[in-house]
């Protein structure tokens, strides 16, 4: 798939899991909740692994990265540039603490996508700026899954992203079966989720579970 097809993919496909460290998991391994999303016909997964080494890191990431294009599946590398390279990723997702966005694209080449995290309008214009292929808009509500989140998206910041906003927009943070309705409603296309997928007993009921809510 080009780059093109796979962003469209985000705003086709609402269901956009994250692998949000391994301890979210009940003590299934990155690889087998990997093998899960794939059974359960999720098409968009972002590796996000903050309490590994490089090396752990790049064997399981090489592993789902294989996975996922076997399985026709967009995979994208969070925060790490040289993973994503190295294990051959379709996108890669950068918060505003990791590296700009050109600087991505200048190591990364032309065809991979570029996400970048936004919280507010002038990064969601900065985004714009710095060539991202999409963003990621949160949190939209409170989060346990990511400590150091920023405050909720303010409502002047989600008419902004629903009315005059460009790219494509993904949004993220502490949606679950109880909300991620109310966001459709307002506008939303793709929704991020970390604890509603990956954290459930069983991650083929709880996929099937947000796409039957958004039918
Ligand atoms: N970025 C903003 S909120 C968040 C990230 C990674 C955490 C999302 O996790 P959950 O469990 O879906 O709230
Ligand atoms: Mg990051």
């Amino acid at each position: 798939m080009t780059k093109d097809e796979h962003v469209k993919r985000l705003l086709m496909d609402p269901v956009y899991a994250i692998m949000g460290n391994e301890e979210l998991c009940l003590g299934r391994s990155n690889l087998s909740i990997a093998k899960a999303l794939v059974d359960s016909g999720v098409k968009i997964i972002q590796y996000r692994e903050k309490h590994k080494t490089w090396r752990e890191k790049y064997t399981e990431a090489s592993a789902i990265s294989r996975l996922c294009h076997e399985n026709d599946v967009t995979f994208i590398m969070n925060d790490s540039t040289d993973l994503a390279i190295a294990c051959g990723t379709d996108g890669i997702h950068v918060g505003q603490d990791d590296a700009p966005a050109p600087i991505v694209r200048q190591l990364a080449g032309p065809d991979v996508f570029i996400g970048v995290s936004v919280n507010t309008v002038a990064e969601m214009k900065q985004a714009v700026f710095d060539g991202a292929d999409y963003v990621g808009l949160g949190p939209m509500f409170p989060t346990q899954s990511k400590k150091d989140a920023d405050e909720v998206v303010t409502p002047g910041t989600v008419d902004f992203a629903l009315h005059e906003y460009t790219l494509p927009i993904v949004t993220i943070g502490g949606i679950s079966l109880a909300n991620v309705r109310g966001l459709y409603d307002q506008g939303f296309r793709s929704f991020a989720m970390i604890s509603a997928i990956v954290s459930q007993p069983d991650i083929n009921k709880a996929v099937a579970g947000i796409r039957n809510i958004l039918k």
